[in-house]
């Protein structure tokens, strides 16, 4: 690993603790709310009433199945559906579902680097929907679509669902939509889910139920430093603040010290302190609308076959290509 001046660090966890925890403002990432308790706590928040995401996009994916599933197989044309970051594929299921209903050839093949979370997909989808050919692939993921070009001549259509591209500012998307189309071919196809703006108070709410769902979640990042790098951060001491600004469409999540205090992590040898009401930043999630979008994909150079949205435009499915 790399050294920061005279420390080595033993994981990239551990070098952006230290970096974000001795950083002005402080921040920490938001991927790393995602161990076994955070894949919990965010499988419970998309049971909530108030994170409208999930069902919003379910609706979408339900009510425009035929015309998707059309769009992925032209003249029945064998494909392959890839998924970044599938989680537990209920939305998913719906398209697998619609597919195999339809005799419309294809393979199934859900990417995510935690070989544990494709075990428990695939077996899932085998009791579920037993006809679906299910190839799970293990790594990164860009680094598994470029290597995928080099055995598989099929069409490809990538899933992004969740609204995920909404974690990553607008220049990390565009970096990440630029890889996207480098690892696609004419004629394959991504389809992506992007949540709109919309009443701030409803996004507020979904960000902050009253329950502690959120709240929990966004703690879970003092606790996994706890448990895996030797932190004595007292959750109780902390507040879970939610702030959304309507102009440019970000929500972003706060942990707020509620009272000055000095925190130890022992694998890093490093203690902080944190005075009464000072932050640390932890997720953004932005919302877009079409002038937005439209924008990204034209920076990253894709474009916008066609999108698909909720009665109410809460939520909007994008097509791409190249
Ligand atoms: C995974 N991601 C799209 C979620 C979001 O809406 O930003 C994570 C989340 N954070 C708080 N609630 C849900």
């Amino acid at each position: 690993m790399q050294n920061n001046q005279t420390r080595t660090f033993t994981s990239a966890f551990e070098q952006e603790v230290y970096e974000g925890l001795t950083s002005f403002p402080k921040h920490l990432s938001s991927k790393y709310f995602y161990d076994e308790i955070g894949d919990k706590l965010f499988q419970d928040i998309m049971a909530m009433p108030e994170y409208y995401l999930t069902n919003r996009e379910f609706d979408i994916l339900e009510a425009n199945k035929a015309e998707i599933s059309a769009l992925f197989s032209r003249d029945g044309e064998v494909f392959s559906l890839f998924e970044l970051g599938a989680g537990d594929g209920k939305k998913t299921k719906i398209l697998l579902q619609y597919l195999v209903d339809n005799k419309i050839p294809f393979d199934y093949r859900p990417i995510d680097i935690s070989q544990n979370a494709l075990d428990q997909l695939e077996n899932a989808i085998k009791q579920e929907i037993p006809e679906v050919e299910v190839n799970t692939l293990q790594g990164t993921y860009f680094d598994t679509l470029r290597d995928i070009d080099k055995v598989n001549g099929r069409k490809k259509v990538i899933l992004f669902l969740g609204s995920n591209i909404g974690n990553l500012l607008h220049e990390p998307a565009i970096e990440f939509l630029k890889n996207l189309r480098d690892s696609i071919n004419e004629g394959d196809l991504i389809l992506m889910g992007f949540d709109q703006k919309k009443n701030p108070q409803t996004i507020l709410d979904a960000y902050n139920d009253k329950t502690g769902i959120t709240e929990a979640f966004n703690k879970n990042i003092l606790a996994r430093i706890n448990r895996e790098l030797g932190g004595d951060f007292v959750l109780d001491n902390f507040l879970h603040w939610e702030v959304y600004d309507p102009e440019t469409g970000t929500a972003k999540s706060y942990l707020v010290s509620k009272a000055a205090q000095r925190i130890n992590i022992e694998s890093l040898g490093l203690q902080i302190r944190l005075k009464r009401w000072e932050t640390i930043h932890t997720e953004i999630s932005q919302k877009y609308d079409d002038a937005t979008v439209e924008w990204l994909a034209e920076q990253s150079g894709l474009q916008i076959v066609t999108e698909f949205a909720d009665n109410q435009n809460q939520y909007k499915n994008y097509v791409f290509k190249k």
